[in-house]
């Protein structure tokens, strides 16, 4: 039996991204193998790095090859995540064994979230986190994105939850977990598809400048070790219609219940459903969504390292 690496493998340019304090932004990568659809994916992939790059950082997408987990991915290896029909959906609790397993694998917000920490990035860029799912007190399905927050110093900018999501009970989750939420130039919760959740939050920030001063506060004070949540919403006139949305959304929640979906299956059930349903318009949102959470997010590990 061949053994991998088994720590975290730096691409040469993140590793020297690193040593010379310049700005990094964590990229992850079950989106592009499970969020978004083939052939469309692959290309979504690279223009988020472009974005990154554009806007002053360095993209840093993480995932598992062989074993092995990368910080970094070479084009290679993110073709392998978005094209490979077997690839693993992967948070932090299956990263030892999936190791030992050399499995290729790509990474939730959980474990990207926890690897770019470790790894000493501060910054990770995504489009909407997991959270609590609706009928959560009887299924108990509650992403351990949410628990791993609270226990990873990271800024992860997002456009929120899905209301594919129970997002009242997400929020109560994420208070009771410690972890930090702030509308970016917004009080309002972002919906992912939809500008507005319908919930109003604590706190806003207004500049990249200012969500680093928090993230320097955050480290100054040495009292919370747990995420800062940058909710990032779309402008209204980029949104989902609405309408088109709730329909779509009632059709989603009724084949997981009736196909009995559960576990890590249900998320992208749901996601490739509004897909096909909106014939690509929600594609389209998604994107605009995550190569947006990508620009800001370059912009606030930029304004962090200055
Ligand atoms: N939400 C989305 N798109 C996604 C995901 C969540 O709008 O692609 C992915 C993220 O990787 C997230 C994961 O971390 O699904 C959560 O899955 P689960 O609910 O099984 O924890
Ligand atoms: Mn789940």
């Amino acid at each position: 039996m061949i053994v991998p690496d088994l720590g975290l493998s730096l691409s040469d340019e993140v590793r020297s991204a690193l040593t010379g304090g310049r700005p990094l932004v964590a990229l992850e990568s079950t989106i592009i193998s499970h969020g978004l659809p083939q052939p469309d994916n692959l290309r979504i992939a690279r223009e988020i790095e472009q974005t990154v790059r554009d806007h002053g950082a360095v993209p840093a997408t993480i995932g598992m090859v062989g074993g092995v987990i990368r910080v970094g991915l070479d084009d290679a290896d993110l073709t392998r995540l978005a094209t490979q029909p077997d690839v693993a959906k992967l948070s932090v609790r299956d990263l030892a064994v999936a190791a030992a397993s050399g499995a290729t694998g790509a990474t939730t917000v959980a474990s990207t979230s926890a690897i770019a920490a470790a790894a000493g990035i501060a910054v990770f860029a995504t489009g909407g986190l997991g959270g609590v799912h609706r009928y959560a007190a009887q299924t108990f399905d509650e992403s351990a994105d949410l628990v791993t927050l609270a226990r990873t110093p990271i800024a992860v900018v997002c456009a929120g939850v899905k209301s594919i999501l129970d997002v009242a009970a997400t929020l109560e989750r994420l208070e009771t977990l410690g972890v930090a939420v702030a509308g970016y130039r917004t009080k309002r919760f972002p919906g992912f598809f939809i500008t507005d959740s319908g919930y109003e939050l604590d706190w806003q920030l207004d500049s990249p400048e200012q969500v680093a001063l928090a993230l320097s506060a955050q480290q100054r004070q040495g009292v919370q070790r747990a995420a800062l949540v940058v909710a990032n919403p779309l402008p209204v006139s980029e949104q989902l219609d609405p309408e088109l949305h709730d329909r779509v959304l009632a059709e989603g929640l009724s084949i997981v219940e009736r196909d009995r979906v559960v576990g890590k299956q249900v998320t992208p059930v749901l996601l490739s459903h509004f897909h096909s349903a909106t014939s690509g318009a929600s594609l389209a949102v998604n994107v605009r969504i995550i190569l947006r959470n990508a620009a800001l997010a370059a912009q606030i590990a930029v304004a962090r390292a200055a």
